[in-house]
């Protein structure tokens, strides 16, 4: 009852914070104004300086800003189906939303991280987890598009996910709800001490492919978020819990039991040594891994059937706990590796563990006991500092390049600047309104970039003109380059953005793809001239081989068709010239339409419901003759025996 109470008191002050702000008025006017104005001016035709990629959140993708316009660049699909190219309808796309549970098309990303190399993001790839159904992603920043998906079996709420480690060895993923492992029927009352909380370690190779390594059976706790030890803590990896209590209803009272929660410090060099060498036993899987091939242009999708488990308490300095007050949320660590920050949601004061401490009280044997046979450290033996009474519900911390730290608090709707080492608060500036994730460019790596900072907020109101009952989540960004955190803009994102993350736009830019070449287009469908076209049936199947260039489809007439036929328009783009897409639409089409890149190729299926000659066209104004892109498919009733004909300008071929 105690804690209800101390709820309802911390709801009660959280009012008094939002409303305060709310009344603030939050904008500038005169000089202030426009001399914010001159920091995000991007003049026309003007690059921005970074590349910002937020989480689409429940729109299960990935946006890209430009910073400091704010321009939105680019929505990238990754894990749900996309009309504007149809990703995920098309033949050669819609595999990469397969799991074990089938056709997934709308899931929920959360956090994107830059891969990285000896600490400092690369920007060779981005990768992004999805919660509902456990997945991980990776993203080319070369073509901007999402290459692979795998799946992360035995896991439910893939949340504590995807942060990579230092040299992009791992990628992880750690189960949100703790379920049991493997999954069973069972009553739900008897979770405690039955369920599990599998964190899961996810190789990433050279060219990027990922694989399952191992899987760590943990207690059954809730894993919320994670990241990376580095510098000095390279090989390990934190995660905060909550529910340690372990209960399974009206948790916002029953998972607040707990005076402390637990980070989970997990040595993953150790466990990678133990599987190396032969450790850990495989237990059965099924989950899926779908990978986009470049040379057929055509998603690969494998079903695997098992994993490696291990069981910490098998491996000797594995895994500690350490308490962590009031069910952290943020699990974030210091540029240096030295400090691991537990954000307690439910507290008002911030927890800073220190690595080096925590490395003594192992040797020293300072331990509280332990829970389900793992160590539990001393809580006064890991701790650095507190960050005192510095707002109300904090979430997340990101760092500067000049040891300070700067954290969101949801409830008080503001981001507060602290030093580390000296645990004091230099500055808060509120956020309109309540701020979940903020990001600083290389905020998650050994060298953070202190230029600007921006806070992901997840209640918009009244902050631009009313759209009906919901706006877009706003960001807004700071610039931190003073002691003082100044605002300077607000910008609408798309979906909720979770988690983002930035990098130099000089580190992708140059490298970013502009076509795919023809002569390694290697779809199996692929007409890589004119003369290539052509219409084969195979029963009642048709694969029209078909071309694009400015301004015509070949062939661009048809016969042959029938009522009760499967149509396959394999359509290949022939532009060798940097964005210059062309469009497919035909009338009637269940699956979707096309957007098909230079060099590409891209096919839809369409199954003719009714006689009759049906237009075509290109969907991408692509040329002054770009409405001239068009062409006609002649339908004879079910049984007609209207000879296959087709061609362009009168040319015909026929069969
Ligand atoms: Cu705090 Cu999903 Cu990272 Cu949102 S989580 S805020
Ligand atoms: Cu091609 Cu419009």
């Amino acid at each position: 009852m105690k804690t209800i109470t101390n709820f309802i008191a911390v709801f009660a002050l959280a009012a008094i914070f939002t409303s305060c702000n709310q009344n603030d008025e939050g904008g500038k006017s005169g000089a202030m104004a426009s001399s914010a104005a001159e920091k995000v001016y991007v003049s026309p035709g003007e690059h921005d300086e970074y590349y910002a990629f937020l989480s689409g959140g429940y729109s299960g993708n990935l946006t890209v800003y430009g910073l400091p316009s704010g321009r939105m660049l680019k929505e990238i699909p990754v894990f749900s189906q996309f009309p504007t190219n149809g990703y995920g309808y098309s033949e050669e796309t819609k595999d990469m939303l397969k799991t074990s549970f089938g056709m997934v098309p709308w899931g929920d990303s959360h956090h994107p991280d830059i891969s990285q190399t000896n600490g400092e993001i690369d920007g060779r790839w981005i990768f992004i987890n999805e919660n509902n159904t456990p997945r991980i992603a990776r993203i080319s920043l070369e073509t901007f598009e999402t290459e692979e998906i795998i799946e992360i079996p035995h896991s439910a709420g893939n949340h504590s996910s995807s942060y990579v480690t230092e040299n992009t060895e791992y990628v992880v993923a750690g189960t949100r709800f703790s379920v049991p492992y493997p999954q069973q029927d069972m009553p739900i009352d008897e979770m405690k001490g039955n369920f599990r909380g599998p964190l899961t370690f996810i190789a990433v190779g050279d060219d990027g492919h990922m694989e399952i390594d191992f899987q760590i059976d943990m207690p059954g706790f809730n894993y919320d978020l994670s990241h990376p030890g580095r510098g000095e803590s390279h090989g390990w990896f934190f995660f905060t819990t909550y529910n340690t209590e372990e209960s399974h209803t009206m948790q916002e009272v029953n998972a607040s039991q707990n005076d402390k929660d637990f980070i989970a410090a997990v040595n993953w060099k150790k466990i990678s040594e133990y599987v190396e060498n032969g450790g850990g036993e495989t237990m059965d899987a099924e989950y899926v891994h779908n990978v986009f091939d470049h040379d057929t242009q055509t998603t690969i999708s494998t079903t695997k059937n098992e994993v490696l488990r291990v069981d910490p308490r098998d491996i000797p300095g594995a895994v500690y706990f350490m308490p962590t007050p009031k069910s952290p949320h943020g699990c974030d660590v210091d540029p240096s590796g030295e400090y691991i920050i537990g954000n307690g949601k439910l507290s008002s004061d911030l927890t800073v563990h220190s690595f080096s401490k925590m490395l003594d009280a192992i040797e020293n044997e300072e331990f509280d006991g332990d829970a389900y046979g793992i160590p539990v450290l001393n809580f006064e033996s890991t701790l650095a500092g507190t960050v005192k009474e510095a707002g109300l519900g904090p979430l997340h911390t990101e760092f500067d390049d000049k040891g300070n730290a700067y954290t969101t608090f949801f409830i008080s709707s503001e981001v507060v600047k602290w030093k580390l080492d000296t645990w004091e608060v230099v500055d808060r500036q509120p956020s309109y309104y309540s701020v979940g994730h903020l990001m600083i460019s290389g905020g998650n790596s050994r060298k953070p970039d202190g230029k600007y900072m921006i806070s992901l907020n997840k209640i918009t109101k009244d902050r631009y003109l009313p759209t009906g009952p919901e706006l877009e989540h706003s960001a807004q960004l700071f610039d931190i380059s003073g002691d003082k955190m100044e605002l300077l803009l607000d910008f609408p994102t798309h979906g909720e953005p979770h988690y983002a993350a930035a990098i130099k736009a000089d580190k992708i830019k140059e490298n970013s793809k502009k076509i795919y070449r023809l002569d390694e287009n290697n779809h199996k469908y692929a007409a890589v001239n004119e003369s290539e076209t052509k219409m084969v049936r195979e029963g009642n199947e048709v694969h029209v081989y078909m071309t694009t260039v400015r301004s015509h489809f070949a062939p661009d007439n048809l016969e042959g068709i029938h009522v009760g036929d499967k149509v396959y328009f394999h359509v290949t783009n022939l532009e060798q010239d940097f964005d210059v897409p062309h469009g497919f639409a035909v009338i009637g089409a269940n699956t979707s339409e096309l957007l098909i890149m230079p060099g590409q190729t891209k096919t839809i299926t369409w199954e003719p419901k009714k006689p009759g000659v049906w237009p075509f066209y290109c969907t991408d104004f692509c040329s002054a003759l770009h409405q001239e892109m068009q062409g006609y498919i002649r339908v004879s009733a079910e049984g007609a025996n209207t000879p296959m004909k087709w061609g362009l300008d009168d040319e015909y071929t026929s069969n």
